[in-house]
């Protein structure tokens, strides 16, 4: 039987998904199921409030949500949900993600988002952080998240050349 997935990932645009899919790639990797959703906090503000105000019912227990520039996503999402939301700066055309980063991180006291780094890098470790929560109560996704490490870990040589 399907479970519903745990996880969220959403994004201010369809132009975020290039960066957003390596939060995707590494839930694939390890088999946890997400949804991805387009929700912008300045275009689609309804959406964004019905999904917040819902995620909790709708039986996620992660957010991550990925958005540039003005990057009000993330926060506004925390200001209506208590679930953990893991916000990722997707790199902006005018500053280089400065912007996100910023919007992101400064959040004020009282209302968390756990930030990661700008762009794919803190896509891929948003998806990472996201499988270690689930896996403090999934034993067998604990194991996967355990292996797939291991395996990184054996992927690097010693070689700079990269011949072993
Ligand atoms: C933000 O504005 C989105 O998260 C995106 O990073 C940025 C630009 O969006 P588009 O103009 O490409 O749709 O809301």
């Amino acid at each position: 039987m399907m479970t519903a997935p745990k996880i969220a990932i959403i994004m201010g645009s369809t132009s975020d998904w290039p960066t957003m899919q390596h939060a995707a790639d590494v839930l694939d990797a390890l088999d946890v199921a997400y949804d991805a959703t387009v929700i912008s906090a300045h275009r689609t503000p309804d959406r964004l409030v019905e999904f917040s105000k819902g995620a909790e019912a709708a039986g996620f227990h992660v957010v991550i949500a990925g958005a540039g520039g003005a990057a009000h996503l993330p926060g506004m999402c925390a200001a209506m949900t208590q679930l953990p939301v893991l916000g990722v700066p997707v790199e902006s055309a005018a500053l280089s993600g400065m912007d996100s980063l910023l919007s992101i991180a400064q959040m004020p006291g009282g209302i968390p988002v756990g930030t990661l780094a700008i762009g794919k890098a803190g896509a891929k470790n948003a998806g990472l952080m996201a499988a270690a929560i689930l896996a403090l109560n999934d034993p067998d996704l604990a194991e996967r998240l355990r292996a797939w490490r291991a395996a990184q870990t054996d992927s690097v040589g010693t070689d700079p050349r990269g011949t072993k």
